[in-house]
C-alpha cells in the first residue's frame, strides 16, 4: 500500500498496482481559444494554469507503471447520441455539431476534440470517447477498469464540476476509492472548483480524497 499523508480529509491509502489514473476531457475544444468552451462566454486561459499538475501526475503515472485513460467528450458526426437537452442548453456562438475554428464542435474525429499537445495519450494508453458529463455513460470504461483489476482511481481533467465530479460520483457508486488531484483539475469558475474540492471530502470523503500531483508523486517515491 502507498499512502498519501497530505490528503484531504485524511490519509489516501491505496495499492499503486490496482490504481489508474483517468484523465478527463483534456481537449482543445475546452482548453484553447476558439474551441466549445469559449464559445459558451469563458476564459480558457484559466484552465491552462493545470497543464503542469496534470503532466506530473501523467509522469508519476507513467514511471510507476499505473495505467492511464483518458477521455474526451464527443459525439456521433450525426449527433444522434446528443439529445436536444444537451445541443439546446445555453447561448453559445457555436452549438455541438456546427461548424467552427477547430472542425465542428465537440464531433468525434475533428480537431476540437484531439487532447492538448502537452498531455498526448502515449501509445498503448486507453482514449475513451464520451457523449455525456459522466465518463462510463454509454462508454466501455467500466469494462476496461474490471479488465484491469483496479480499484483505485486518481483524476483529473476538465472542468471540475461538470464532467470531473460527475465521473467521480459515478466510480464512487460503482465502488471505486476516489482521489481528485487539485492541481490537475480546474474550472471556468474558480469559486466552483473551490467547493467542488470541499463537497467531494466533507463527510468523511463522502465522494473521495483530494491531493496535489507533488503529495501523489512523494507517495509513489
Ligand atoms: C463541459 C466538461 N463543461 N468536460 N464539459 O461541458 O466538463
Amino acid at each position: 500500500m502507498a499512502e498519501i499523508s497530505k490528503a484531504q480529509p485524511f490519509p489516501f491509502e491505496f495499492p499503486p498496482d490496482k490504481t489508474a489514473v483517468i484523465m478527463i476531457d483534456m481537449q482543445r475544444d475546452f482548453m484553447e481559444p476558439g474551441g466549445f468552451g469559449e464559445t459558451l462566454g469563458n476564459d480558457v486561459d484559466l484552465l491552462r494554469a493545470i497543464i503542469p499538475g496534470a503532466r506530473l501526475l501523467l509522469d508519476t503515472a507513467r514511471a510507476k507503471g499505473i495505467p492511464v485513460i483518458h477521455t474526451r467528450e464527443c459525439h456521433k458526426a450525426d449527433l444522434s447520441d446528443c439529445p436536444p437537452a444537451k445541443r439546446e442548453r445555453g447561448e453559445p456562438t457555436l452549438r455541438i455539431g456546427d461548424d467552427g475554428p477547430m472542425g465542428r464542435v465537440l464531433i468525434q474525429g475533428e480537431p476540437g476534440v484531439e487532447i492538448i499537445d502537452e498531455l498526448k495519450a502515449l501509445p498503448g494508453e486507453t482514449v475513451i470517447d464520451k457523449p455525456g458529463k459522466g465518463a462510463f455513460y454509454a462508454t466501455p470504461l467500466g469494462s476496461v477498469l474490471q479488465k484491469l483489476g483496479t480499484t483505485h482511481l486518481l483524476f483529473g481533467g476538465v472542468t471540475t464540476e461538470v464532467c470531473v465530479q460527475t465521473t467521480m460520483r459515478e466510480a464512487n457508486d460503482r465502488g471505486f476509492t476516489c482521489l481528485l488531484v487539485e492541481d490537475a483539475t480546474e474550472s471556468y469558475f474558480p469559486e466552483f472548483k473551490a467547493v467542488t474540492l470541499d463537497m467531494v471530502r466533507a463527510q468523511g470523503a463522502i465522494v473521495g480524497w483530494t491531493a496535489t500531483a507533488k503529495d501523489v508523486a512523494d507517495a509513489l517515491g
